[in-house]
């Protein structure tokens, strides 16, 4: 209860306020980066405190957790190389209301240990970012030696793995991901599975190199829902073989958002993302003049239009339980470390099986689908921040506004503002595009909060928090998932 006497280094006053579970009219009083309290509506207006800011008409979230970015990553895929680094990736974040995000610690395939990835990602990060973040480790190499470090990764609040299922330098056999979900299921770690056939990807990419078939556009064309809805299903088997918990990444196509239906009503430990590409963009965006239809490669692919709809409905019904960026930015007009790197003298636009997978999107994450209104403010705050917390092991520090208990990272928007464009030039990201350029939207955040510390101040300065402010978050086991005891190959 608030104590006239208390005093707040901030004070929200009067704003709607939406989690998880419940929306209503509080002030939010924050001390040392701490939620202190939410009272009732204009009861904190006469407290003590450094800075108010007056939500009247305003939504007021837990800030966004973007579980998928990927950030100063080498050349794993072809030439491209993440035009993004912490810096300029967490900057564009707090511009688009996340607070945290996950981004990914590569182990490179030459390579036997993990923690060696995971050192060189922490050091890439220290002291460069704006948003408070982690790592999720990505194990393309599952040597003995990589298994017996997922303990290490626990103490030192790595609690998820990723592993792929395709991509030459990443993808692992199915022997290979049994070892990881067996050692993860040992140590409280989630598996993070990218489920494309790889193989399937192989010889459809041969059909059609084969027949000259090479533009952007191809690249939908190489990957058919039944190449991500295949591997899903046996990602799901394998998993439940271990009875090892996973989360399905970017899930594209409805028919692998059917499969992991499925496999939750039967009660297995499946969880899945989805990402904004996969309702806003189609394979007609890669099918542009010229090769500018490059800029919306990425996978799996955008699919059609009424495939969004079936990935909307998995949002609605619960079955996506996060939505992520995958935020993997690669410069458009570059020719060495870009997407432009996929065209030769004799391929004038480009070899659709060399542009480098991946589009920008950690800035635009929350305010496109806010703005499509198609999903509660309160599923909103389940996709994009409370459930990601609880998948990662961050809650109830993240994703909730629990007094005493979370810290104070939060989004503020006043829906009242006026629609504009989204235009590449007024993002904060370090890439030359956004596959958004013109997009309407009618939401972008007011303020972005992190630890109490306005860091976004949309109309008095942008960005105002400071480069080094963000905090490595230490994550525990999933919310989601209980000790489990041995698996026992006997019972079979
Ligand atoms: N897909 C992308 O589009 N980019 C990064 C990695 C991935 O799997
Ligand atoms: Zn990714």
């Amino acid at each position: 209860m608030f104590v006239g006497t208390d005093s707040f280094d901030c004070v929200v006053i009067d704003g709607t306020v939406v989690t998880a579970v419940d929306t209503g009219r509080y002030d939010i009083g924050i001390k040392d980066g701490k939620i202190a309290i939410l009272a009732p509506a204009r009861s904190l207006l006469s407290a003590k405190t450094s800075r108010l800011i007056d939500a009247e008409g305003g939504l007021v979230m837990p800030g966004g957790i973007d579980a998928h970015v990927h950030l100063a990553e080498p050349e794993l895929f072809g030439k491209g190389r993440s035009a993004d680094d912490f810096e300029s990736g967490t900057r564009s974040a707090i511009a688009g209301g996340t607070t945290t995000i996950i981004a990914f610690a590569p182990q490179p395939r030459a390579e036997s240990s993990l923690l060696k990835a995971l050192d060189e990602a922490q050091e890439k990060a220290k002291d460069s970012t704006y948003c408070d973040y982690s790592l999720h480790v990505i194990v393309a190499n599952p040597t003995r030696q990589a298994l017996s470090e997922f303990a290490t990764l626990r103490e030192r609040g790595v609690s998820s793995v990723k592993v792929y299922m395709t991509y030459e330098v990443l993808q692992l056999r199915d022997s290979q991901i049994l070892d990881v979900l067996l050692q993860a299921r040992t140590d409280g770690i989630t598996t993070m599975i990218h489920a494309e056939n790889g193989d399937v990807l192989a010889w459809m990419t041969e059909q059609l190199e084969s027949r000259l078939l090479l533009a952007p556009k191809y690249h939908v064309t190489s990957r058919p829902q039944i190449l991500e809805s295949e591997a899903t299903n046996r990602a799901i088997s394998l998993g439940q073989l271990i009875g090892a918990p996973i989360l399905i990444v970017h899930v594209s196509s409805p028919a692998a958002a059917e499969t992991i239906r499925k496999a939750q009503t039967n009660g297995l430990p499946v969880y899945a993302e989805t990402c904004p590409q996969y309702v806003f963009l189609t394979r007609e965006d890669l099918d542009q003049p010229g090769f500018e239809g490059a800029k919306c490669v990425c996978a799996p692919p955008p699919r059609d239009t009424q495939d969004q709809e079936g990935i909307w409905r998995g949002l609605q019904n619960g079955t996506f339980t996060i939505l992520s960026s995958d935020h993997c930015a690669f410069y458009y007009n570059n020719a060495e470390i870009g997407k432009k790197s996929a065209i030769t003298e004799d391929a004038p636009l480009g070899r659709f099986r060399y542009i480098p997978n991946g589009c920008p999107g950690v800035e635009t994450r929350m305010p496109l689908i806010l703005s499509a209104g198609r999903l509660t403010p309160q599923k909103f705050v389940e996709v994009m921040s409370t459930n990601p917390a609880k998948l990662y092991g961050l809650y109830p520090q993240k994703g909730a506004l629990i007094p005493g208990v979370s810290d104070a990272d939060l989004v503020i928007w006043y829906p009242q503002m006026a629609p504009f464009h989204i235009t590449n030039a007024s993002l904060h990201h370090n890439v030359d595009y956004t596959p958004y350029e013109g997009r309407h939207v009618s939401q972008w955040p007011r303020y972005t909060i992190i630890r109490g510390e306005v860091v976004w101040d949309r109309d008095s300065g942008g960005i105002v928090g400071q480069k080094g402010y963000g905090q490595f978050v230490k994550r525990t086991r999933s919310a989601f998932c209980e000790d489990l005891p041995a698996w026992d190959v006997e019972k079979f």
